[in-house]
C-alpha cells in the first residue's frame, strides 16, 4: 500500500504497548482460568494482537467498536481501563458490567466500546446501527465490527453487508481470519478463496492484509476509515492471522497440527514487530521498558481487582431489565 502514511515512532511505540498489554492481559487470564480463579468462559487472543492494535490506532476515541466473546484485545485497544476489565472477569462490582457480565461482556460506551457479543456475528448489525446513527446526526465518526472467519456463514453477516451498502454507512467490517472456527479449519469451511472477495457481492470494497503486521493493519484500516469519514461508505477488511489460543480456555487444540502452529508462530506479531524495530529506527531498550511497564500495569490491575467488593445479593436484578415509565406500550 504505497500511498498509506507511515506511522511515526510515537505511534509505533504506542501500538507495541497496546499489543504487549493485550498479550500479557490474556496470559494472566489463562493462568487464572487454569487455577479456576475466574468464573465462566474466557476466550483469549494470542496471535491476533496486531489486528486490534492496528485497527484501534486508526480510530479516534469517539469512534465505535463492537466485539465478540474474544474481546479483551479489542477492549484494550479502544482504551477500556484494565482495572475495570480485570474486575469484570473477577465478577466484582467495580467491573465494566458491575460484575454481571464476565469475560464475554466487556463494554464501555465512554471510550466507544459498544460491547462484546457472544453470538457469532452479532456485533455487525450493532456497529452498523452506530454508524447509521453517526451519519444521521451529520457526524464523521465511524464504527467497526470485529468478527471471525466463522462469522461469514451467519445470515446477519450478509444482512449487515447489504444494508451497509444500501445506507452508505460509515462502518468497517473487520474479519479476523485466524484459520479456525472452533475446531473447524478454514479450508474445510470457506467456500471462496478469501473473505475479502465476498465484499464484491455487495458492491463494497474488500481488502485483505497481513494480520501479523500491525503496520499493514493500521494502514489498511486508515484508508478505509478515511473513505468512511468522507462519505464513501463501508469496507470489508480481512486480516489474516492464526488462533494460537484455544477456542476457549481449557481447549486442548488437538485439531491444530504442531508443524502448522510452529510455522505460524515464527511470524507471530510481537516477534515480527521486534524483528522489524531496528529497520524502523526504534530503540530496543525502549521496547523492553514498554514490556516491563505493560507487565506491571496488568499485574497491578488484576491484583487490585481481586480485592474489590462483590456485588450484593440485592443488586442481582439491577441494570438487568429496562424499566419503561408507564410500562411497555
Ligand atoms: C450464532 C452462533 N452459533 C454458534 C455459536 C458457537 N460458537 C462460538 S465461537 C464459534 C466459532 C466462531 O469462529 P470465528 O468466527 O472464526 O471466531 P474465532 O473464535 O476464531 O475468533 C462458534 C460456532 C455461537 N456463539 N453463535
Ligand atoms: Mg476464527
Amino acid at each position: 500500500m504505497p500511498d498509506a502514511p507511515t506511522p511515526t515512532h510515537d505511534q509505533l511505540y504506542a501500538m507495541y504497548r497496546s499489543m504487549v498489554t493485550m498479550r500479557r492481559f490474556d496470559a494472566v487470564v489463562t493462568e487464572l482460568a487454569e487455577a479456576d480463579r475466574i468464573p465462566g468462559y474466557a476466550h483469549t487472543y494470542t496471535g491476533s494482537e496486531a489486528i486490534a492494535a492496528g485497527v484501534c490506532a486508526a480510530l479516534r476515541p469517539s469512534d465505535w467498536i463492537a466485539s465478540t466473546y474474544r474481546n479483551h484485545g479489542h477492549a484494550i485497544g479502544k482504551g477500556v481501563a484494565l482495572r475495570a476489565m480485570a474486575a469484570e472477569l473477577h465478577g466484582r462490582r467495580t467491573g465494566t458490567a458491575k460484575g454481571k457480565g464476565g469475560s464475554m461482556h466487556i463494554s464501555d460506551f465512554g471510550v466507544g466500546m459498544l460491547g462484546a457479543f457472544g453470538i457469532v456475528a452479532a456485533g455487525m448489525p450493532i456497529a452498523l446501527g452506530a454508524a447509521l446513527s453517526m451519519k444521521m446526526q451529520g457526524r464523521d465518526e465511524v464504527a467497526v465490527a470485529f468478527f471471525g472467519d466463522g462469522a461469514v456463514h451467519q445470515g446477519v453477516f450478509h444482512e449487515a453487508m447489504g444494508l451497509a451498502k444500501l445506507w452508505n454507512a460509515p462502518v468497517l467490517f473487520v474479519c479476523e481470519n485466524n484459520q479456525y472456527a472452533e475446531a473447524t479449519a478454514l479450508d474445510y469451511h470457506l467456500h471462496t478463496e478469501t473473505v475479502a472477495n465476498m465484499a464484491a457481492g455487495y458492491a463494497l470494497p474488500g481488502v485483505r492484509a497481513d494480520g501479523m503486521d500491525v503496520v499493514a493493519v493500521y494502514q489498511a484500516t486508515l484508508e478505509a476509515v478515511a473513505r468512511a469519514r468522507a462519505g464513501g461508505g463501508a469496507t470489508l477488511l480481512e486480516f489474516v492471522s492464526y488462533r494460537f489460543s484455544g477456542q476457549y480456555e481449557g481447549d486442548k487444540q488437538t485439531y491444530q497440527p504442531a508443524d502448522e502452529r510452529a510455522a505460524w508462530w515464527a511470524r507471530e506479531p510481537l516477534t515480527a514487530f521486534e524483528q522489524a524495530a531496528a529497520e524502523r529506527g526504534l530503540d530496543a531498550a525502549r521496547l523492553e521498558r514498554i514490556r516491563a511497564d505493560a507487565d506491571a500495569e496488568v499485574a497491578a490491575a488484576f491484583a487490585a481487582a481481586e480485592q474489590d467488593p462483590w456485588p450484593e445479593p440485592d443488586e442481582l436484578y439491577d441494570d438487568v431489565y429496562v424499566s419503561y415509565e408507564g410500562g411497555l406500550r
